[in-house]
């Protein structure tokens, strides 16, 4: 008899806090689309995490839908993996609860996000914002993910989900696989390219420092030639070239070229040829996936079933790990 060998699960979500931009695409959205034919993928919309920061409800509503409707135009099959709005399945936030119990403080109070947007929300330090890498923790264990998909910043919380888990399978026996980050190199961090000595992030009040991928030719094309850069004009891979560095990452990654063919190709050329050329090739990459989304956006019908499906589908990849938890710690299931 043919022995039959399950795939490996990959758990991976992103924020629906704006537009992604290609940091959210090169680190961690790319490889979403390749790793589905290989893995067991579950894909979600993060609307939980979303409200750790005061979030517009009109304005969010819109970009859980948009964000949804993004997975699925580039590429996301919702045949072939689960694409889901994690509050779409009660089990995240319950899980989250238990997973809570079996945190620490001081291991929350280390994490470096909390650290940086407690600085930059001074007005709004919740409690939610303290414990999201206990919610992440539950989105992953929930579903036994052996691999998730993310860019350098998550990695320290992938390490909390798998301390969490470790110190659950020590007290009640194996419960949670024990996760591996799915780090990819060269796009594991996509810099600002107004202040290149920190990431590209979505909710950046500066709209000339990320590039959403949502954005036209001719802003991709502007915000790179606005690109911080250095007062040298060589086109190389060297410390302290942060803004070079970080545009090259991006034409790399985008058109496959090594660094070395890269210098090659702009030697003896400044950097308007090279941010021109980095701007178009980005361009380039975006615009099938973009006129896709327009086609998706305008078909609610669609997005509600796709939306309908995943979220029946994560309530059954996850409801077993659920009451197994619920059992290991002592809580009586309700008599049929
Ligand atoms: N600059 C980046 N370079 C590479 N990967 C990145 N990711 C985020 N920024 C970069 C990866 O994108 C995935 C989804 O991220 P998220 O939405 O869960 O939240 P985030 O990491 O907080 O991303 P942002 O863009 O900075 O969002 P906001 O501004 O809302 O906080 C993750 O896998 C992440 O690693």
């Amino acid at each position: 008899m043919e022995e039959v060998i399950a795939k490996k699960r990959i758990l991976s979500a992103i924020q629906p806090t704006n537009t992604p931009t290609l940091g959210n695409y090169l680190g961690a959205l790319l490889n979403w689309i390749k790793l589905q034919d290989e893995y067991d993928c579950a894909y979600s919309i993060a609307d939980l995490h979303s409200i750790t920061v005061r979030q517009d409800p009109q304005k969010l509503r819109k970009q859980i839908t948009e964000s949804y409707a993004l997975l699925l135009a580039m590429g996301v099959d919702p045949k072939k993996s689960i694409a889901f709005v994690q509050g779409h399945n009660p089990a995240h936030a319950e899980l989250s609860w238990v997973l809570s119990c079996y945190t620490q403080f001081g291991e929350l109070s280390r994490m470096t996000q909390f650290k940086d947007k407690s600085e930059k929300h001074p007005e709004n330090i919740n409690a939610g914002l303290f414990t999201y890498p206990v919610l992440m923790s539950a989105d992953i264990l929930l579903y036994q993910a052996d691999l998730v998909p993310v860019g350098v910043d998550q990695k320290q919380h992938i390490e909390l989900a798998r301390n969490i888990a470790q110190r659950f399978n020590s007290v009640y026996g194996d419960t949670f696989t024990m996760p591996e980050p799915y780090i990819t190199k060269t796009t594991a961090k996509i810099m600002s390219l107004q202040d290149p000595t920190k990431k590209m992030s979505k909710s950046d009040e500066n709209p000339n420092a990320c590039i959403s991928i949502l954005d036209d030719r001719d802003t991709i094309v502007r915000k790179f030639k606005r690109a911080v850069t250095d007062s040298e004009a060589e086109v190389c891979y060297r410390e302290g070239k942060d803004g070079i560095n970080n545009l090259m990452s991006i034409y790399s990654a985008v058109t496959d070229k090594s660094f070395e063919e890269i210098e090659k190709e702009f030697s003896g050329k400044g950097y308007g040829d090279f941010k021109l050329a980095v701007g178009e090739a980005t361009a380039d990459m975006l615009a099938p996936m973009q006129a896709e989304f327009q086609k998706i956006i305008n078909d609610k019908k669609y997005i509600g079933d796709c939306m309908r499906e995943g979220a029946e589908k994560a309530y059954k990849a996850s409801r077993k790990t659920l009451q197994k938890v619920y059992k290991k710690v002592g809580f009586v299931e309700l008599p049929r």
